[in-house]
């Protein structure tokens, strides 16, 4: 017998890439927090009473893999809403990093927290995501740049795996900005970086995956190539903020060093297109950073969807370029500002996110053998998802085979 068989559902398991993967009026059985059964209900190899100890009636709602942001900075300390009125006004992102504002001044902030403030405001943070039925979520360091912050802040990073009903994916990004310890001297730092701050956060079992951010106003491809190197030492795999502001190449580069995922892409060649498709690189969309910063130019999706690079989209929860806790407003937003397709969107927050991780054998997907993650929406077909704003149509996630949250 089974654990548990959910009934009257129709079901977008996600499986074929370019579709929901439909199945209507259909079934899933879980075993030890794993699917074991998934299919039309007419296909059940029995009568539905003798099949699972718990029989679940879904009144037809609709059942999709759990929802996966697979780039977020949840942890830090402070906001920079000032930040946002000076912009309005007329400074660019750039210009207020230049000036030592930006990502600098949330290093501050996250510095001046103390651990048990840090972690109880990431909760906060991420309620609103797990009530949408996330329930993976990556989190970045970064905010720290020396070693005892960047320690703390992948310490609450591990906490919040304790404290909420998610799984959470760890990510060293210790080269985000340069430290004013550091001013003038970004070379310095990465060393730095590399052999002692990685090394030691690593030692206490605080890292998952390698991040950084090549940009102009942050550091080099040469720069990011010695912390990739660092990164292999430890078997530990990469990823990067690649071509947000401008084309730096870090996109290649990335793929060179078999990068789980590229993210922003806005400035994203067709050289570094070709790259990411020949690496199996997972190209990762920030609306939320695009929208916020009032971007115009778009990740070349043509190319993209062109060339077979999967699509993933997360919300960059960060408090300076994407203050947003809305996975399901990323959907809606991925579609009307970057042209997605809904039946994208929604494999772009589970299958292609799953990949982003590292985690495309356990999860993003109902198939059997995976991990039992899914959310039941009361909705009328999973276009509804990307569709409406402001809206959450969650009412139930099942986590590990356990309903975890009833709304
Ligand atoms: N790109 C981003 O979108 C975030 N970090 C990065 O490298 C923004 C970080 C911030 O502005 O605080
Ligand atoms: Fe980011």
């Amino acid at each position: 017998m089974w654990d548990a068989l959910w009934i009257d559902v129709d079901i977008a398991t996600c499986t074929v890439p370019g579709e929901y993967g439909l199945i209507e009026n259909g079934a899933i059985g879980v075993e030890d927090g794993r699917i074991v059964w998934v299919g039309h209900r007419e296909d059940l190899p029995g009568p539905v009473e003798e099949l699972a100890a718990v029989l679940h009636q879904g009144e037809q709602k609709w059942i999709t893999p759990a929802l996966i942001d697979c780039h977020t900075h949840l942890v830090h300390g402070g906001q920079r809403a000032g930040e946002f009125e000076l912009r309005l006004s007329g400074a660019s992102y750039a210009d207020i990093a230049r000036a030592g504002g930006g990502i600098l001044s949330t290093v501050a902030a996250t510095r001046a927290a103390g651990e048990v403030d840090l972690l109880a405001s990431t909760l906060r943070r991420l309620s609103p995501l797990i009530a949408e039925g996330v329930t993976v979520v990556e989190i970045k360091s970064g905010y720290g740049l020396d070693l005892d912050t960047e320690l703390k802040m992948l310490r609450v990073a591990r906490a919040v795996e304790r404290e909420a009903p998610v799984d959470v994916i760890t990510t060293f990004l210790g080269a985000h900005a340069v430290p004013p310890e550091f001013a003038g001297d970004a070379d310095g730092y990465i060393d730095f970086m590399c052999d002692e701050v990685l090394p030691a956060a690593v030692e206490q079992d605080l890292v998952d995956q390698v991040d950084a951010f090549c940009e102009t106003i942050a550091f080099s491809p040469a720069q990011v190539e010695r912390v990739f190197e660092a990164a292999k030492l430890f078997n530990l795999p990469v990823k990067l903020h690649a071509e947000q502001l401008s084309d730096y190449g870090g996109a290649e580069l990335a793929a060179r060093y078999g990068a789980l995922s590229a993210d922003h892409l806005e400035y994203l060649s067709p050289t570094g297109v070709r790259a990411m498709a020949a690496a199996g690189t997972v190209a990762v969309l920030l609306p939320g950073a695009f929208y916020m910063l009032g971007e115009t130019r778009h990740p070349p999706i043509g190319r993209l969807r062109d060339a077979g690079v999967p699509i993933a989209l997360a919300t960059d929860s960060n408090p300076g370029s994407s203050p947003m806790t809305s996975l399901l407003l990323t959907m809606n937003m991925g579609c009307v500002l970057f042209g997605l397709a809904p039946v994208e969107a929604l494999a772009a927050v589970t299958r292609n996110a799953a990949q982003a991780l590292g985690l495309a054998d356990t999860r993003g997907t109902l198939e059997v053998g995976k991990i039992a993650d899914f959310v039941i929406w009361d909705i009328e077909e999973p276009a509804e998802l990307a569709y409406r704003i402001g809206f959450n149509p969650c009412v139930e996630v099942i986590r590990a085979g356990a309903p975890t949250l009833v709304r």
